[in-house]
């Protein structure tokens, strides 16, 4: 506040003083005559233009070289990725000439400006048209532009070239949004699930995904960007509302992201996390505490993180749109991706707007496979008959009923598979209910059920010699029938290996 007050202050002062002399000049002109004063005004104002120059080109030079280790592409700051130093490169080559041009230009601009100012008895010589001076500085411009468009147009090729065929690399996503970025892994597949906008609702569905399509079943979205060094990455970006601009700086990686319109960027991280600090710990600028307040605090180096930033004016949370990057060894992300759940699972799986809820996924079947596999190895290697009793947890029946629900398939189709695998088996299908109701209908219920399961089990090529099937009702119950957790225990299907 009171700098605020001093600086106006100052500039009101400025401008008084600039009057008063003014008045003084036209005064000291009344006395001496008008054109006197004004060749000593030109001496004094050509003058003037040569010390600015001085102090221009010095400060000019003096920050470049004070701030360099600051700046991306200098000190420390190579470029993090495969291309680049290649850009890097081309910006200096472009700075090597424009900079030419910036110190002839400034130095011949207030060189004339003192050296032809109005003098006494000198008159201006006209020159109208001169070839030479005309082709010079055509050409010369020409030539160098077409050095930096040429190089620049071959580095352009090289570093917006799209995945090649059969090409190794993995896919990523990220959809700007106001104001956060929303990314998006593959998951196990490997394979970004379809998305549709109609499907978007925050919260429930973020992106849009159709969960019709299985590649979206293991697709997680992580709070950070966290990737394998020297793996080739290949970031789809996408827009939801405004234009957004996907930034790595330190990866020299910038793409636009517009809505309805995708498009994308490969770039290969070619530095970890720990190996760009490494090199920032060499400088001392880097040795400074992280926070100015605290000496305590741990150096600048120590707590470098690479940064995506959106780097278009996208609304006034802009600043906010910034997310961590990190880069790590292949070791370190094949943990850390196994520690993202993936989004269906964790945010949509039997929710009411699951559309799948009622439909087992492959991924479940393949868990229930497993499970299945592993119990029925543990029941051969057992020495007791009652260790060798498998619960058929996933065969459902219609309340009342022996019809088997549709689901039960899958669990059946395990028991087949164990049956084929193992030719000389013989198994018991056991039937058993709860203490509900009366309890030669419950026997008579368990053993229809039973007989569906055997039904089940021959339909699929299983000899009816190799089964038995039994109904037991209420009379074996495996827990109390006093709760309902009790009852839905003693409800059940099993069957006992009986010869291996
Ligand atoms: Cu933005």
């Amino acid at each position: 506040m009171s700098t605020g007050l001093i600086i106006i202050g100052c500039l009101i002062l400025i401008v008084i003083i600039v009057v008063q002399i003014g008045k003084v000049t036209d005064l000291a002109a009344k006395i001496r005559g008008e054109k006197e004063v004004q060749y000593e005004t030109n001496r004094r104002g050509g003058s003037f233009m040569l010390l600015f120059l001085a102090g221009f080109l010095v400060l000019i030079f003096w920050s470049a070289w004070h701030y360099k280790n600051w700046m991306l592409g200098y000190g420390p700051h190579h470029g993090a990725s495969a291309h680049g130093d290649e850009l890097d490169s081309m910006f200096n080559v472009t700075l090597f000439f424009t900079g030419i041009v910036f110190v002839v230009t400034h130095i011949a601009l207030f060189w004339f400006a003192y050296k032809y100012r109005g003098r006494k008895g000198v008159i201006a010589t006209f020159i109208p048209h001169d070839n030479k001076l005309e082709i010079i500085w055509t050409a010369l411009p020409a030539i160098v532009m077409c050095f930096l468009v040429i190089r620049g147009l071959v580095a352009w090729n090289a570093v917006m070239a799209d995945t090649a065929e059969g090409e190794e690399f993995m896919e990523i996503e990220a959809t700007g949004q106001q104001y956060q970025w929303l990314l998006r892994y593959p998951g196990p597949d490997g394979k970004l699930g379809a998305r549709n906008f109609r499907l978007i609702k925050p919260g429930e569905n973020p992106l849009g995904q159709d969960w019709m399509d299985d590649k979206n079943m293991d697709d997680q979205m992580p709070t950070d960007i966290v990737l394998p060094v020297n793996k080739k990455v290949r970031v789809r970006i996408t827009a939801m509302d405004v234009l957004h601009s996907f930034f790595l700086p330190h990866f020299r990686v910038k793409m636009d992201a517009v809505p309805g319109m995708p498009t994308y960027f490969v770039f290969t991280p070619t530095k970890t996390t720990e190996e760009y600090r490494q090199e920032l710990k060499k400088y001392p600028e880097y040795q400074q505490p992280t926070d100015p307040n605290d000496p305590a605090s741990e150096p600048l180096w120590k707590t470098f993180e690479y940064e995506l930033a959106c780097a278009e004016l996208c609304g006034k949370g802009h600043f906010s749109m910034r997310k961590l990057v990190r880069i790590v060894s292949e070791e370190e992300y094949g943990k850390w991706i196994k520690e993202q759940q993936p989004f269906y699972l964790s945010n949509v799986r039997g929710k009411d707007f699951d559309p799948r809820k009622d439909e087992l996924l492959d991924v479940e079947i393949r868990q229930r496979k497993q499970d299945f596999d592993s119990s029925v190895d543990k029941a051969l290697s057992a020495a007791k008959p009652e260790e060798k009793i498998i619960r058929l947890d996933h065969v459902y029946f219609e309340t009342g009923s022996a019809k088997l629900s549709d689901l039960s398939k899958y669990e059946l189709d395990n028991l087949v598979a164990v049956l084929n695998k193992y030719p000389k088996m013989t198994v018991e299908v056991a039937g058993h209910t709860d203490n509900v109701g009366d309890a030669a209908a419950n026997l008579s219920l368990s053993q229809t059920r039973a007989k569906s399961v055997y039904d089940y089990l021959t339909g699929k090529g299983i000899a009816g010699t190799r089964l038995t099937a039994r109904g037991y009702g209420q009379s074996k119950p495996v827990d109390t029938n006093d709760t309902e957790e009790g009852k839905a225990k003693n409800r059940r299907t099993e069957f006992q290996i009986l010869t291996q």
